[in-house]
């Protein structure tokens, strides 16, 4: 791994998973984003249990959470990581929102606003989902980000929103 000069950012990830023994991918997902190069897990949110969402999801019920990252690697380099670390707990690819063992998406990568084949950021569909804003707001309450049309919106507001998804906290 090379070591850049890119300014360090915050970036926040969200971890989900229904296949397998979920609680416990996730909470070892974290550890492996903890041990990223250049990179340092600043926190980790509660867990969250809820039905798979979205067009033909299916399968048991998903474990969620999110993590606070602090990193100098770029937005591409870390995608490759968390590509790398889906791998190592089996992720396969077959069909859009497929059950999975273990997805790792990018939700917000400091201020950064792009549109690539790879790599939309931010997550287009983090606004309407209960189980990537509600860990969110556990993290920074006050976040607020720009959306696809250049409006700021804020965790805070957008989860008052999606009060209706049914989500609840796991301990
Ligand atoms: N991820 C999806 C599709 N649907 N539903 C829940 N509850 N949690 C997820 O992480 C999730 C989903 C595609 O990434
Ligand atoms: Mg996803
Ligand atoms: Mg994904």
């Amino acid at each position: 791994m090379s070591v850049t000069n890119h300014p360090a950012v915050a970036a926040f990830v969200g971890i989900g998973g229904n296949l397998g023994q979920a609680r416990t991918t996730v909470l070892a997902a974290m550890d492996a984003l903890a041990q990223l190069p250049q990179t340092q897990l600043i926190a980790s949110s509660p867990l969250y249990g809820s039905a798979p969402l979205g067009e033909n999801a299916d399968g048991p019920n998903y474990v969620n959470a999110v993590a606070q990252l602090r990193t100098t690697l770029s937005a591409d380099a870390l995608l490759r990581e968390l590509h790398r670390i889906e791998g190592a707990f089996g992720r396969a690819r077959s069909y859009k929102n497929a059950p999975r063992t273990l997805d790792l998406d990018i939700l917000l990568y400091g201020d950064t606003v792009c549109h690539t084949d790879t790599l939309t950021l931010p997550h287009p569909r983090m606004h309407e989902r209960a189980f990537v804003l509600y860990p969110l707001f556990d993290l920074k309450p006050d976040i607020s980000w720009h959306n696809a049309l250049g409006q700021r919106v804020s965790v805070c507001d957008l989860k008052a929103q999606i009060a209706d998804q049914d989500i609840s906290r796991l301990d």
